[in-house]
This record gives C-alpha cells, structure tokens and sequence, in this order.
C-alpha cells in the first residue's frame, strides 16, 4: 500500500539550484516509490542566522510503500551523498535539507520524526511550494493548505525560472 509523502527541499550551499535538482532525481529513484509531483524553485532570505546565503527550496509529492522510519533513513543518505555536513549550529548553511513534511494523515511525536513538519504551518518557504504541488491538501488537523498559504506572508520568496 502507498501513502502520499510531502518532502521539503532546501539548499543554501556548493550550487543550490543543482543541488536541488539533483535531489529530486535522487528521489525519483527510491524503492517502491513514485515521484508524483514537484513544485516549481523558490528563493528566499535564510530563516535563523542571516549570515548565510539565500536558499532555493521546493517541494516533492511521492507516493511510497516505505515505512516512515526507513524513508527518512533514505532522505538522510540522500543528504549524504550530496556532501550535507551535520554539525552544531541551528538552522545553519547546508548542501541538502530534506524534510519529512507529511506521511499521509500520520501523527508522530518519535524522537527522530515528528509529522507534521512542525515548521510547516508558518514558513512561506514551506507552504507555498507545497500549496503548488497540492492545492486541496488537508492537513491531519484538518487545516487547509492553500488557507494556510494566503494567510502567510510571503517573507520575501519569489519563484526561480
Ligand atoms: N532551512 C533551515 C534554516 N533556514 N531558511 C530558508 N529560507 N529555507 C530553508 O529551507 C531553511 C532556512 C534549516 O532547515
Ligand atoms: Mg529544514
Ligand atoms: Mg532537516
């Protein structure tokens, strides 16, 4: 059986454009799993330290028989592959970010996991893109996505062609 997982991608680093690019082929090739949509690049000024540079940032519709714990496992390696360094600082510059949004209507308080994306209801980066991919979504607490977006500021992102 597949679910509906909404990923967020950010990058502010070595090429942000690419790296984004690259990681949505990455996630077109998982397991048991279908790229369904994607939204359009979107930039935008760093939330947190703003002695970083801008971030590109999209959203991905899949469509995935793997289990949340396993997919994030598979997001991680991604983030690997594309040089993402972890390290102490909060919201600090990366190569890849990519954020569990939304698995289906799951609601999840796991240490490693916690659905929805708490960040999701109020970043501009987060919800336009995915107001993009999907604009009937209905988060678990029933919120509208698209409701959620008009009410958010833009926060200065504008789309990349
Ligand atoms: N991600 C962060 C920290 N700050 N700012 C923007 N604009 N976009 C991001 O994806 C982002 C951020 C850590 O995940
Ligand atoms: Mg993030
Ligand atoms: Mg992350």
């Amino acid at each position: 059986m597949k679910t509906t997982v909404y990923v967020g991608l950010g990058s502010n680093l070595a090429n942000p454009i690419y790296q984004v690019k690259k990681a949505l082929r990455a996630l077109e090739a998982l397991p048991v799993t279908d790229l369904r949509a994607h939204s359009g690049l979107y930039r935008s000024k760093p939330l947190g330290p703003q002695n970083q540079p801008d971030y590109i940032n999209a959203v991905a519709a899949l469509r995935s028989e793997l289990a949340p714990l396993i997919l994030l496992d598979k997001l991680q390696a991604i983030e690997n592959q594309q040089d993402r360094v972890r390290n102490a600082e909060r919201w600090g510059p990366r190569t890849l970010d990519l954020d569990m949004l939304l698995y289906g209507n799951r609601q999840s308080q796991d240490a490693r996991l916690i659905l929805p994306h708490p960040g999701l209801f109020e970043r501009a980066f987060v919800l336009y893109p995915l107001a993009e991919c999907a604009p009937d979504l209905v988060l678990p607490d029933g919120q509208s996505v698209y409701d959620l977006m008009l009410r958010c500021p833009a926060q200065g992102l504008c789309r990349v062609d």
